[in-house]
């Protein structure tokens, strides 16, 4: 079968991200125009638009421009600042349901992430159904949407996650890659930023289709070797890139609701070394070590804030897990004694344990 000589990788991107982690956690918002700001800090409303739910989008806000700008445009709606550690125990969750359903994953930032399943499936069509699986599964365990984009290679599957938006999914098989490019614009073509764009209109190229159709060295003598090659390569839709884990970037946390809001510590304890446990269970199963243990906050105002130990050396025993949780979420309450509403523990600087010995080895 042809299908079988192609790579066949997935591009996940989830739709409207900070704004769709908000709506959430506060349902009572969706359907309005929901806005997460950058303040900057320097006045009430200096600052810019980090990203918009798709109602806001409509009125005009974009990620980019101006808080006082969005106001103007939409007095009435929901203003609220980026909420990170939120972002990121949700993003944690969704690269998890990924990373059981790949072999190789590739998180390329918080709300994105390639995953290679040559081999895990016969072909297109079985890659589809997987496809359609995840967002299922997304929806259910994570209660977001998401876009994905299937396709031969990183580049083409990246540019069609983004083909249909928001809750989309787009198959390019591999016969059909330069029909597919040849009507997007060249800025859609990932790589290719907003200054080799307007050079390329200069030379009177709108589309990757008439981008394909100049020459290697028409654009090496325009661009330079490596990226007139590329150029070159990249419209006709081909990409050798592998996909890979990335390393250093990676966290694992948990973060829970409590029963009520409280400050009260053996209460706070008590998840935090539930958190702790299942934190290590994850670490233990791919045989991880761990370099900071974080104490993750979110109080009744929904503010919500971290506390980091650095280890000294990397660690991987659930004692080091639960101590530091623990000491930190004492240590946030005395400076901080506010009723919690959710909890999280978090370990980072992840390291594949191999080679490496526990103090007591020594
Ligand atoms: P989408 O994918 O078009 O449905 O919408 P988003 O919001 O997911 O956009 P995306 O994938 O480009 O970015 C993911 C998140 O990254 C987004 O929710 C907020 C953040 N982000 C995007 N652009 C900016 C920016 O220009 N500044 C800041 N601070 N954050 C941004
Ligand atoms: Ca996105
Ligand atoms: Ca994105």
């Amino acid at each position: 079968m042809s299908s079988e000589i192609h790579r066949i990788i997935l591009h996940i991107d989830m739709d409207y991200f900070f704004a769709q982690c908000e709506e959430r956690e506060h349902p009572e918002l969706k359907g309005k125009p929901v806005v997460i700001c950058v303040y900057s800090g320097r006045s009430a409303d200096s600052g810019a638009v980090s990203t918009s739910n798709y109602e806001a989008r409509k009125l005009g806000i974009k990620a980019g421009i101006p808080i006082f700008r969005a106001k103007n445009l939409a007095p009435d709606a929901v203003f609220l600042p980026v909420n990170m550690e939120l972002y990121r125990s949700i993003s944690d969750e969704v690269m998890e349901i990924l990373k059981a359903n790949c072999s190789t994953l590739e998180q390329e930032s918080v709300d994105e992430a390639f995953c290679e399943v040559t081999g895990k499936v016969s072909g297109f069509d079985e890659a589809k159904a997987l496809a359609l699986r995840l967002k299922e599964e997304i929806k259910q365990k994570v209660g977001l949407t998401c876009s994905i984009g299937v396709a031969p290679n990183k580049l083409v599957a990246k540019i069609a996650s983004d083909f249909q938006k928001p809750d989309g999914l787009t198959v390019v098989k591999p016969d059909v890659v330069i029909k597919f490019l040849a009507p997007l614009k060249i800025i859609d073509l990932i790589g290719v930023g907003k200054k080799t764009g307007d050079r390329l209109h200069g030379l009177g190229v709108k589309t990757i289709g008439e981008l394909s159709k100049l020459s290697a060295e028409n654009l090496t003598h325009e661009f330079g070797k490596a990226k007139g090659m590329w150029l070159k390569q990249a419209s006709q839709g081909i990409d050798d890139s592998a996909v890979e884990v990335r390393e250093g970037t990676e966290q694992i946390g948990r973060i829970t609701t409590l029963k009520e809001d409280t400050n009260d510590l053996n209460v706070i304890f008590e998840v935090t070394d539930e958190l702790s446990e299942d934190v290590y269970r994850k670490l233990e199963a791919r045989k991880l070590s761990f370099k900071s243990v974080t104490f993750v906050a979110i109080s009744t105002d929904f503010k919500n804030r971290t506390k980091t130990h650095m280890l000294e050396a990397p660690a991987k025993g659930l004692d080091i897990i639960k101590e530091n949780a623990r000491r930190l979420a004492k240590l946030f309450l005395e400076e901080n004694p506010v009723a919690l509403r959710r909890v999280g523990v978090r370990v980072a600087n992840l390291t594949e344990e191999k080679g490496q010995k526990t103090l007591g080895e020594f």
